[in-house]
């Protein structure tokens, strides 16, 4: 009886660290998915909107296309507007 009760504790420890591996490869796959990627800047990383909207790396906040729109000009936002129609 008493390799029985081993083997079976030897099984609920392996089934608990499985548990373990799966819930933190879970949890990196979610990081993965939800956090932002590395690359992204900030409008502050540019002297102008031109450089920002050349770069395309920021967060389009209204989602027009055109990047750090309070960055003084040099501005591209004509230029973007004009070929897009
Ligand atoms: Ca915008």
């Amino acid at each position: 009886m008493r390799p029985n009760v081993r083997v079976a504790a030897v099984t609920d420890e392996r089934r608990a660290r499985l548990r373990v591996a799966v819930s933190v490869v879970g949890a990196l796959l979610l990081l993965a998915i939800v956090a932002p990627p590395a690359s992204a800047a900030t409008c502050s990383d540019y002297s102008n909107q031109a450089a920002a909207q050349r770069a395309k790396d920021t967060r389009d906040g209204d989602g027009d296309g055109i990047y750090c729109e309070s960055l003084p000009c040099p501005c591209l936002k004509r230029l973007f507007h004009n070929a897009r129609r």
